[in-house]
């Protein structure tokens, strides 16, 4: 057993930490009040080979795996969750065409999500009424000569707005079919019959974009169709587990952020003429956060490897995401309970912090669903 990161690992968390230090933790904050898409931000991520983490070099990825993925991701979304969640979904969208693409698929896409060419990917699974059971959806794509009209709605897209390429699920058999006939399709950005719509105003994560999509008639080409037909729930089911340990790894660089800001307050605030620091109570609510946090990393990073290495890992990502997001939540209360009234006014990063952690228990599958992937395993 080993706890030591490789050379690879720690340049890939040193050089993240500097960027976050430099240019994005200090304009976390203006990003949320403003709700500005963090496009430079994004640009610079793509040159520190941040957009394609654990993809080929030959893509234009940096080929550094999944466990330098997990540690980028925790510095970024230290710094900003609004960043953080573009990225990861953005790395999401480019590994699963890495996996399931074509030749030409691959060469088309992958280069310009790694590149920053375009400033995010997209990632259309859910839908108003196909939340937490995707294989419910109503999206259809029918047969049109070679290629395929795609016909319906989809719900809470990240990045939708700005995405240059989207992942989109739909199904090419009856309602009755379930999972067993949807097919996963590449769809670009201006594609005729696909609109934008409405932008979330959301809790948190307020410099991400997120949207509803409406695709009416879009014609795709047979060359659009990723993977086999029928065999996109699969596909979904795949990414996701990767996904998953992506926002664990959110959850803990959330979670980070939140302890450094509570121990320095802890640290300099003052009430009966000591630093609030020096009570138990305090203290026990950042040893406890500590504890949790270090599990939390634990777990993300055991999940992270065993990807990395090909093992099976469904169950330890659904755990990772579970836990990670659930003491994610915990520790955002601690830590902006041990700020007073001062942690309930947006003066301190824990007021953002604290709504930024909010979603991490809800996207990227419930921790509900996450009992029900874990329990399956458990049962099996
Ligand atoms: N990897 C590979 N294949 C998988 C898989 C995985 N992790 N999980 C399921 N599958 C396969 C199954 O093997 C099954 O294949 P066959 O039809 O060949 O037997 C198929 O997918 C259907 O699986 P299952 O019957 O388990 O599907 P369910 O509809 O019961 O759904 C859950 C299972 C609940 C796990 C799934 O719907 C889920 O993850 N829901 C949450 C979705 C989510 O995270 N949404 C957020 C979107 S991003 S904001």
């Amino acid at each position: 057993m080993d706890f030591e990161l490789t050379e690879t690992q720690l340049l890939i968390q040193k050089t993240t930490r500097d960027f976050v230090e430099r240019s994005l933790r200090p304009v976390a904050s203006e990003l949320d009040r403003t709700e500005r898409f963090p496009k430079e931000q994004l640009a610079a991520l793509a040159d520190l080979g941040l957009m394609g983490v654990n993809i080929p070099q030959a893509l234009g990825g940096a080929e550094s795996g999944v466990v330098s993925y997990a540690l980028a991701m925790m510095e970024v979304a230290r710094g900003c969750a609004s960043t953080a969640v573009t990225m990861a979904v953005t790395n999401m969208v480019g590994e699963v065409i890495t996996t399931f693409g074509s030749e030409e698929q691959k060469t088309k896409y992958v280069p310009r999500l790694t590149s920053g060419e375009y400033a995010a990917g997209s990632f259309a699974l859910s839908e108003p009424e196909a939340g937490s059971d995707p294989g419910s959806m109503r999206t259809v794509a029918r047969r049109d000569g070679d290629g395929w009209i795609l016909d319906g709605q989809k719900q809470w897209i990240t990045s939708g707005s700005h995405a240059g390429v989207f992942v989109v699920w739909a199904r090419t058999g009856d309602q009755s079919s379930g999972t067993k006939a949807i097919t996963c399709f590449l769809v670009e950005q201006g594609a005729p019959g696909l609109r934008i719509g409405k932008h979330e105003d959301k809790m948190g994560l307020r410099a991400s974009n997120t949207v509803s999509l409406s695709f009416e008639g879009v014609r795709l080409p047979a060359s659009a169709m990723l993977g086999s037909e029928n065999g996109g729930f699969r596909i979904a089911m795949m990414a996701l587990d990767g996904g998953r340990i992506g926002i664990a790894s959110q959850s803990i660089g959330i979670a980070t952020a939140a302890l450094e800001e509570a121990v320095a307050y802890a640290k300099d605030r003052k009430q009966f003429n000591r630093s609030i620091g020096d009570y138990q109570g305090i203290q026990w609510m950042l040893a406890d956060s500590k504890t949790e946090l270090d599990a939390a990393r634990v777990l993300a990073l055991q999940a992270a490897w065993m990807k990395e290495n090909k093992k099976p890992f469904s169950k330890q990502a659904a755990m990772a995401k579970l836990y990670a997001s659930e003491a994610c939540g915990r520790i955002v209360d601690r830590c902006l309970q041990v700020h007073g009234g001062y942690g309930y006014v947006k003066e301190f990063p824990i007021e953002r912090h604290y709504r930024d952690a909010r979603v991490t228990r809800i996207y990227e599958g419930t921790s509900e669903i996450q009992r029900v992937v874990i329990a399956r395993s458990v049962l099996a």
